[in-house]
């Protein structure tokens, strides 16, 4: 990791203006690692800008709005990122593809490029890149962030540090998944610099129609075998509904391991599988060319619909 910290630091040094910018439909684990660098950056008397369209902020989802609401800083949106684009470095976190990106086009600009990830790599990642992290056994982008924060001796303030620590959590469905000590340990640096856990809930809490989606989901999940369960979601669902999904089926007594299909918005077949760790999910996946962990691992497919993928699992984990 301090290898990765000591070049940030020198990429910072590098250059004037920064734009931070993760996926679309940002979450707090975006948000919080761009504010955790916005600080560092702005520390050293350069010129940091979120991307992020503050002026329509009804595209955003509750979670976002709330901690807009409660932090300053300069932001960018497409109208106006082009006034900072001299001398200057994008920063691109928690995602690796372009379509995956808040503003896909912004890489038609000639600007250099960094990317900070830990999901799972496609082999469509950005590769104009000037230097890439993608570390797996991350919980959370934000979790990555404390650290540098610790290693640059620099405190943020407690609405920062407190949309840090939710950002820990939704990313670790509350420490359940992909939790390790050091994700504690960030969890502990967010706190003793002031992570505010009464606001860090007012951040998490959902609507009750994003809770009855969810629990409809899961209430139309099946097993496929005595461990195993599989969902099947509406069309035009996001790869986070297919994450959530599988990640949420693993917490029901007798659950090893879930597989969630559906067709995303650019009609391909997304499915998601995870694992409590003693089955191989992702060797399912590499039959539909996924990949991934042996506990969480995902595929898109264009080439088979929805029944061939559900009946090729089934005989697979049979
Ligand atoms: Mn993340």
């Amino acid at each position: 990791m301090n290898e990765l910290f000591d070049k940030l630091n020198e990429l910072i040094n590098k250059y004037e203006n920064f734009i931070l910018i993760g996926h679309k439909d940002p979450d707090l684990d975006v948000l919080g690692s761009c504010l955790a660098l916005y600080n560092i950056i702005k520390n050293k008397n350069k010129n940091p800008y979120i991307f992020i369209d503050k002026d329509n902020l009804d595209k955003y989802n509750e979670s976002i709005i709330k901690s807009l609401n409660k932090v300053e800083f300069n932001y960018v949106n497409e109208k106006t990122y082009k006034n900072y684009i001299k001398n200057t470095l994008l920063i691109i976190v928690d995602v690796h593809q372009q379509e995956r990106l808040e503003y896909p086009n912004i890489l038609e600009n000639k600007i250099d490029i960094v990317v900070i990830d830990h999901h799972i790599m496609y082999q469509n990642y950005i590769k104009d890149n000037i230097y890439l992290y993608n570390d797996t056994t991350l919980s959370s982008i934000v979790e990555l962030m404390s650290y540098y924060l610790n290693y640059n001796h620099i405190i943020v303030s407690s609405p920062v540090a407190s949309i840090m620590l939710a950002g820990i959590e939704i990313d670790t469905n509350s420490y359940n998944l992909k939790t390790t000590a050091s994700t504690y340990k960030a969890a502990s640096y967010l706190m003793e610099m002031g992570a505010d856990t009464i606001l860090k809930q007012e951040f998490l809490k959902e609507t009750k129609d994003e809770y009855i989606k969810r629990a409809d989901y899961i209430k139309n999940s099946f097993m496929i075998k005595d461990n195993i369960a599989m969902c099947i979601l509406n069309n035009n669902c996001t790869k986070e509904e297919l994450a959530e999904t599988a990640d949420e089926l693993l917490k029901f007594v007798d659950v090893e391991a879930s597989f969630v299909i559906g067709e995303l918005k650019n009609k391909h077949i997304g499915i998601s599988a995870r694992s409590i760790g003693n089955y191989d999910v992702e060797k399912i996946m590499k039959e539909f060319n996924g990949g991934g962990h042996l506990t969480n691992a995902g595929a898109e497919v264009s080439d088979k619909n929805i029944r061939e993928i559900k009946n090729i699992i089934i005989k697979k984990v049979g």
